[in-house]
């Protein structure tokens, strides 16, 4: 990631000059010095959360259990068909949880680190799919765009706060990384696959999570008081609802979509 590049220069001159037998005291300062943390956002203050809350629960799907629908691979079936993929804009659980829904405290300017949110942002393309379906990333993050597949794919984004990117990835092109400006939720595509799709969702504060198999999701470190959520999936559309969390306390943020909505 273009960020650490600087520390990792740092390091390598550190490393040199200790091999040199010159500068030891210059490079034990560069070794022990912390590694920089993910910038914020600009609108986003970090600040420590000492007794923070947490809200958490479960997103449902009222409508009936829908089917699991094959994807249909035209092309490159040798690659592309090697593994059997389900569509993954519907995915409901035996218990009716929702999976892929993102879910983000829409009014928060200040809060825990953007290093929560984990350090590798990585979408592969393995069988002619994008996996992860739905991928959040930090505003400003480089991530990582895997060719496991090695045959030509291309992406092709559709954002509109974003300037939109087309790129070829040929066969020989395993990594290219990219990186997000603004907060907004865009489709991604390859126009080589028209099957291909899956979403992107850059995060300008890290109180951001997807919902898993089961439709479970937890924002945890938020500092009390009340907050608008929003939830978003891609067929089912947006909701939002009015949640407050105490000081240490547990707060549900579980909710339902209709059949369809
Ligand atoms: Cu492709």
């Amino acid at each position: 990631m273009k960020k650490f590049l600087p520390i990792f220069a740092a390091l390598l001159i550190a490393v040199f000059a200790i091999a040199c037998g010159g500068g030891e005291d210059t490079a034990k300062k560069e070794m022990t010095e912390k590694p920089a943390e993910m910038a914020a956002p600009s609108g986003y203050e970090v600040m420590t959360v000492a007794n923070g809350g947490t809200i958490s629960g479960t997103v449902t799907y009222a409508g009936a259990m829908p089917k699991k629908v094959k994807i249909v691979k035209t092309k490159d079936t040798a690659v592309c068909g090697k593994t059997t993929h389900y569509k993954e804009d519907l995915l409901v659980s035996g218990n009716k949880g929702l999976a892929n829904v993102v879910v983000r405290i829409m009014n928060i300017s200040k809060g825990k680190g953007m290093d929560s949110m984990g350090s590798e942002f990585v979408i592969d393309q393995n069988g002619c799919i994008f996996a992860p379906h739905v991928s959040i990333i930090p505003v400003g993050v480089e991530c990582t765009i895997l060719n496991s597949d090695g045959i030509l794919h291309n992406i092709h984004t559709f954002s509109e706060k974003n300037s939109p990117i087309n790129i070829a990835q040929p066969k020989f092109k395993k990594r290219i990384t990219q990186s997000f400006s603004e907060a907004e939720t865009f489709p991604i595509k390859c126009d080589v696959h028209n099957w291909m799709n899956g979403y992107i969702v850059v995060a300008d504060h890290p109180y951001y999570a997807k919902t898993d198999e089961n439709g479970s999701f937890e924002l945890g470190d938020v500092p009390a008081g009340t907050y608008t959520v929003g939830y978003w999936h891609e067929t089912l559309g947006k909701q939002s609802m009015e949640v407050t969390v105490g000081e240490g306390a547990g707060a549900d943020g579980s909710l339902e979509y209709a059949a369809g909505s």
